[in-house]
């Protein structure tokens, strides 16, 4: 499989987050992408540089306001000290009910609040290019499947799927799922079905498709009851105006068995396979692994396998695109699983 992945996400490289009311090591690292590039070239796999500019589909997803924002946040940080260089940025205060949010404050950790969902998605230098790039890989990604091609990999990161309109959150600034789908659109697919395997709802991207009929978005993941991202991603979102009954969530209780995963895919690809979607985009989230250090579902190194194999048996164009995946050594295998499934279906 055609794999695209970008240099520039090195630059990406924040150094902490929150974690249960401690400061711990990001689990959102550059030494993922590494690792799943190793192992795909060992299995044969193509890799190159994305290098379309995507910047016309970001401003289809993302509002001017919010791009600008990231474009400047790490200048910005700069300007209020030159000693926050080796410094994190985090919000520390939210537009929440009573609050207004028809006023974008001026001071930069109120602006930080005012596009953030969460205090856990901290930004360093490279953030805003290495977003881009991947972006700009997801893009590269559809003209590769307008160009004739059957399916593709974005390996990169940050990853997207929390990411929506006019906010970041969950390790997420661009939605890269969203920019690949609306790259179909405009290459001609009239509908697109979006698969997000994420252990994690993602908010964003149904957010960005919710009023549309011409985008099926369809998700497994912990139920928001007890897990992040909490305020989205319950069976009752099916989608508005023309965009009712163009959402599909399934989300399982925290601890889910592999059998109780299994059925709710099955729930999803047949709901895919109903829509007959011209192609297929995959939020490829690793993070349903047994062994994530941030999640409690327990799939197994063959599951991925599986998961390849039954959305290689949809049989449309797809492009898969990394999310999240925090167990670093066994992302490697579990990625180009998935790949091996779907060629082998
Ligand atoms: N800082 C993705 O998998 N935070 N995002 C957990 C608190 C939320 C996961 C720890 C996890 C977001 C793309
Ligand atoms: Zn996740």
């Amino acid at each position: 499989m055609q794999i695209f992945s970008t240099i520039t996400q090195q630059l990406h490289a924040p150094q902490f987050e929150f974690f249960r009311g401690e400061r711990v090591p990001c689990f959102e690292t550059p030494s993922r992408i590494n690792i799943i590039l190793k192992e795909v070239a060992a299995r044969g796999h193509q890799v190159t540089n994305a290098t379309l500019d995507s910047q016309h589909i970001i401003e289809c997803l993302h509002s001017p306001r919010y791009i600008s924002f990231l474009q400047n946040a790490w200048p910005e940080w700069l300007r209020l000290s030159l000693n926050n260089v080796d410094k994190q940025p985090f919000p520390a205060v939210w537009p929440v009910r009573t609050l207004r949010t028809d006023r974008v404050p001026e001071n930069f950790i109120a602006k930080l609040g005012f596009y953030s969902m969460d205090n856990g998605t901290p930004i360093s230098a490279g953030t805003w290019l290495a977003a881009k790039n991947a972006a700009d890989a997801a893009y590269s990604a559809a003209d590769f499947i307008n160009q004739g091609a059957h399916s593709a990999f974005c390996v990169t990161r940050p990853p997207g799927h929390h990411a929506g309109y006019d906010f970041m959150g969950g390790y997420c600034f661009i939605n890269n799922a969203g920019i690949a789908t609306e790259a179909l659109r405009k290459f001609g697919c009239s509908r697109v079905a979006i698969l997000d395997v994420d252990y994690h709802h993602g908010n964003g991207t149904q957010s960005l498709f919710y009023e549309r009929c011409d985008v099926f978005f369809t998700s497994i993941h912990g139920d928001p009851r007890t897990e992040y991202p909490f305020f989205l991603g319950y069976e009752d979102e099916k989608g508005l105006g023309e965009g009712f009954g163009y959402n599909l969530n399934l989300p399982l209780p925290a601890g889910s068995t592999q059998t109780q995963w299994f059925n709710a895919f099955d729930h999803a690809l047949n709901a895919i396979r109903r829509y007959q979607p011209d192609a297929l985009v995959v939020s490829l989230g690793l993070d349903a692994y047994c062994e994530d250090p941030i999640s409690t579902f327990a799939l197994s190194h063959t599951d991925y396998l599986t998961i390849g194999k039954l959305i290689g048996r949809l049989n449309r164009p797809t492009i898969f695109i990394l999310e999240g995946g925090y167990a670093v050594t066994a992302l490697g295998i579990n990625a180009a699983n998935v790949l091996e499934g779907f060629e082998n279906s």
